[in-house]
């Protein structure tokens, strides 16, 4: 048996279900990049928000490439379950109603561009992964690359167009991705956009829609094989849309929309006026340590994050990454206990029933170290403060994306292992961090902190 609107009532009795009538609610929030972290975050809030008594704001998500999720999706109704590991209750499983469908942009670009043009669509949300924003690595947009089939531009310069031509209002565009402002950085890139390709749009954008910035949290491994068969023995059914996550959940956003919202706020959801002080420690603390636990944890031989953590020889330099080289780059908001913060990490990273591969964290590096370590890198650099533990993470990477140990997962794979062959060992870290390297936008090492790299990448 398979988990659908049909068969809900055959769940076991301890699973709980969505508390709202699924189909009355209209779709108020197409989602972009419908993922495990998105099925396991924003939705959930939006599930609460429904079962609290808002209304109209189902999901209709989209996957911008594969149809993998549609796939698993759509029979199931948009139905999924999300199951929570390593809390002090056991695990804990619900199903998650929020989905109301699925559909993959480059097969249905009408029926997209319908949804996003129907006056009830309020909201866009977006995880997108870094790489999907098209930047180059000094952070501006790569224009050609926007323009080309279904991107996040071309979809949302359509839909302005259509709501600007059917003479309906802006929309909210939130930005849920690991990038540093998330908000202000889509504001920019969309605007440039439009002024390249759609400048009768432009001034309609910044007149009628809005890019609060937000800081999304919670740690959701890729779905095993295991994973499948223990939530199917939970629910008593098949769920092949299943997420695993942890109990931890946190969602800090910029109350500056440009239309109505979910009472997100009255489900746990933190609204704010400055999101930055909560997104620079979740990026250089959370995001800085998990990376730096990646390319240090695989080089030293372990598979997952709470294997990393244990590890005597990595875990003090996990400790100084957080506790001193990025911490003393933030300035907390009222209230905010950094040192509290990186202990409620360490033991988020610890938690054993949440297995997290450290491959997966390990994707992507060239678009994930701007605003996990070089952004914080530059300030200690300003202070002529050490880095020691971010250099050997940031060495670590270096030697990852050589391509020798295995493939890279990464879009500029190809470009780094050029520079590689172009650079040699001993010239990658002036090639990546020197004052005419791929990150200067970014970054530039002094002379020290280059010979100190270098060292570290000659060292292994
Ligand atoms: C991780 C994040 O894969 C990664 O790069 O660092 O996905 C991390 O698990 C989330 O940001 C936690 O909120």
């Amino acid at each position: 048996m398979r988990l659908s609107s049909a068969t809900m009532s055959r769940l076991r009795p301890d699973v709980s279900r969505p508390a709202y009538d699924r189909d009355a609610q209209a779709v108020g929030i197409v989602h972009l990049g419908i993922g495990a972290f998105h099925r396991a975050h924003q939705a959930v809030f939006t599930d609460d928000a429904m079962a609290g008594g808002d209304r109209d704001w189902a999901i209709t998500g989209v996957s911008l490439r594969s149809p993998q999720v549609r796939d698993t999706m759509m029979p199931q109704d948009g139905l999924y379950s999300v199951t929570t590991r390593g809390g002090t209750d056991g695990d804990e499983a619900r199903i998650i109603g929020a989905v109301r469908d699925v559909i993959v942009a480059p097969n249905d670009p009408t029926g997209l561009a319908e949804r996003l043009a129907m006056p009830s669509t309020r909201i866009v949300t977006l995880t997108v992964t870094e790489k999907g924003y098209l930047r180059r690595p000094d952070g501006t947009l790569d224009l050609e690359a926007a323009a080309r089939g279904q991107t996040i531009y071309t979809i949302l310069a359509a839909a302005m167009r259509a709501r600007r031509i059917a003479g309906i209002g802006g929309l909210t565009i939130l930005s849920c991705d690991n990038l540093a402002e998330n908000g202000q950085v889509l504001t920019g890139l969309l605007q440039t956009y439009c002024d390249r390709f759609a400048p009768e749009d432009a001034a309609w954008f910044a007149r009628e829609c809005a890019c609060p910035s937000t800081m999304v949290d919670r740690i959701v491994p890729a779905t095993q094989a295991a994973d499948y068969e223990q939530v199917a023995t939970r629910l008593g059914m098949h769920d092949d849309a299943a997420v695993v996550t942890e109990p931890f959940r946190q969602w800090v956003i910029e109350d500056r929309f440009a239309t109505p919202r979910p009472g997100w706020d009255r489900v746990g959801a933190e609204m704010v006026s400055d999101v930055r002080p909560y997104e620079t420690a979740k990026l250089r603390m959370l995001n800085g340590a998990h990376s730096a636990l990646a390319y240090l944890g695989l080089a030293a031989g372990h598979s997952y994050v709470h294997q990393a953590i244990a590890d005597p020889a990595l875990r003090p330099m996990i400790e100084r990454l957080m506790r001193i080289e990025a911490a003393r780059t933030i300035a907390p908001a009222p209230g905010q206990d950094l040192d509290a913060y990186a202990d409620a990490l360490i033991a988020r990273f610890g938690n054993a029933a949440l297995p997290h591969r450290l491959a997966q964290i390990a994707m992507d590096g060239s678009q994930k170290i701007g605003p996990r370590w070089l952004d914080a890198l530059a300030i200690n650099g300003s202070r002529s403060e050490d880095c020691p533990a971010t250099l050997a993470a940031l060495a670590a990477w270096v030697i990852h994306v050589c391509g020798e140990h295995g493939a890279v997962d990464d879009p500029m794979a190809d470009q780094l292992r050029e520079l590689w062959q172009q650079a040699g060992r001993n010239g990658m870290a002036e090639a990546l961090f020197g004052p005419k390297g791929l990150y200067a936008g970014r970054w530039v090492a002094s002379d020290a902190t280059l010979r100190m790299l270098t060292d570290l990448i000659a060292q292994g």
